[in-house]
């Protein structure tokens, strides 16, 4: 008798589910099903899971496929089982390619194909819809948000948009998902779009988005003006349609809790914010190549502003930018400075200077202080005059962090918004006037 097994979520039963299951049973004579509790998947960093344990236990058992279901705990308990089972085949989708060859020291694994298209039609309440992403990119940014996206319920990439057909073949044939290079063909089969394009391709590819009748997820900087911003969101609320600025940081935990420490008074008044980001590039990169809209500002402002803006607010007195920079006229490094009615901030980012990167945020009895990589949250302190107290505070934080952002889209879409105040539209188009500032008065 072949024995199989195989593990996963199974949340929001679907085709895909269905599939794997019926393929998994074919290998052999008798399956084992694998369902991760809730404890699990939390430790593992997959979020906004809707059903119960129950539900997909009995989602599964529905189907006839499963000889056996049990319960996966631990990260380790997959080893275990196929010894303690007598397992000959492993089996999972081919999304997690390569993911499991550790286990082929225990027995044979398979990797099923993955199912492309997935339909709603199988969830048995109506409400519980799985949103089709669309992917308009296929840059580095692009290639981030794919493994993040699987890692979220309640949405399934379906495919990407690129107007040069063998970039968007390319990481189709990568991802497992369909490519197009026709926009009107993409929009009609996708219910949702994230723009990983170019800056300057931003404005044109949402407001089409957006016109289409599309919920919009747009990585950071948005748009590099404060009209275009206002344009977009705008046209997104009249029309009901959610519209997101991808900074990641805004979406994450940690994050979360810092701001709600920083505003509870245990440091005093907030007085004086500092915050750093640099990251080096190679020179002929596109970063500190393009002449129009490349350089440090554009590329890593958007979270050096952020817990200005998030603290401070809109209504800044003055600001002004000092820059570094390269035989281009790009900036290597920019120093932007704010002056408030209540305190004073400055936010520093480089492509071609490395400083500390840190994010300080000081007030009348203390001061809270985050280490790099701080815009990716995860830990930080607060100090006093008292040297000898020190809080700290921890909070997990899982991969890129894209996945926080997506979770948090899909709440919106789906009605059970909770997090619209973790970046504002009045704060996003705080922040495409500020790019817009420093433009005008770098690059004319
Ligand atoms: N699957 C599929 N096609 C889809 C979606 C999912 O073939 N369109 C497969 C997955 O590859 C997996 C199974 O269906 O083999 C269950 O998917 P999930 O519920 O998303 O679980 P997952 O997070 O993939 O867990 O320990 C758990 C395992 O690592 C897999």
């Amino acid at each position: 008798m072949v024995k199989v097994i195989t593990y996963g979520t199974f949340d929001l039963f679907h085709e895909g589910h269905y599939r794997l299951l019926q393929r998994a049973k074919a290998l052999g004579d008798y399956l084992i099903v694998g369902v991760t509790t809730e404890k699990y998947d939390m430790e593992r960093g997959k979020l906004n899971v809707v059903d119960s344990l129950l539900t997909r236990v009995e989602n599964i058992k529905k189907t006839g496929f499963a000889d056996e279901i049990i319960i996966e705990e631990t990260p380790g308990q997959k080893v275990n089982d196929v010894k303690k089972y007598n397992i000959d085949i492993f089996t999972v989708g081919s999304d997690w390619t390569g993911s499991f060859d550790y286990m082929s020291d225990y027995c044979k694994v398979v990797y099923i194909e993955r199912t492309r298209n997935i339909s709603s039609t199988m969830l048995r309440e109506q409400n519980k819809k799985i949103l089709k992403a669309g992917i308009i990119g296929t840059g580095r940014i692009a290639n981030r948000f794919m493994p993040e996206v699987k890692l979220v319920s309640g949405i399934s990439p379906q495919g990407v948009y690129n107007p040069h057909k063998e970039s968007a073949d390319a990481f189709a044939q990568k991802w497992e998902i369909d490519a197009y290079d026709d926009l009107e063909t993409f929009y009609g089969d996708v219910d949702v779009v994230y723009v990983a394009a170019p800056h300057q391709f931003h404005y044109e590819y949402v407001k089409s988005a957006l016109e289409h009748g599309k919920h919009v997820l747009c990585e950071k900087p948005m748009v590099l003006q404060r009209e275009q911003a206002e344009i977009l969101f705008t046209y997104a609320r009249e029309h009901k349609l959610v519209l997101v600025e991808g900074i990641k940081t805004a979406y994450c935990p940690g994050f979360e809790k810092l701001l709600g420490i920083a505003c509870s008074g245990t440091i005093g008044n907030i007085r004086y914010i500092d915050a750093c980001f640099t990251k080096l590039e190679d020179a002929s990169n596109r970063e500190l190549t393009d002449e129009e809209y490349g350089g440090s500002f554009t590329e890593l402002a958007s979270y050096c502003v952020l817990p200005i803006i998030k603290l401070f607010g809109y209504q800044y007195e003055d600001v002004r930018f000092d820059t570094i920079q390269n035989e281009k006229g790009l900036d290597l490094f920019t120093k932007v400075s704010f002056c408030y009615p209540r305190g004073i901030a400055t936010a520093t980012c480089g492509l071609g200077v490395k400083s500390e990167g840190r994010l300080l945020i000081a007030g009348t009895r203390g001061y809270i202080v985050v280490e790099a990589p701080w815009w990716k949250t995860a830990y930080f302190e607060v100090h006093y005059e008292d040297t000898a107290r020190v809080d700290k505070y921890s909070e997990r934080f899982f991969g890129d962090g894209l996945r926080y952002e997506i979770k948090d889209f899909v709440n919106m879409i789906n009605g059970n918004d909770k997090s619209g105040f973790k970046l504002t539209r009045g704060e996003s188009i705080t922040i495409a006037e500020i790019m817009e500032k420093f433009l005008v008065k770098e690059r004319g």
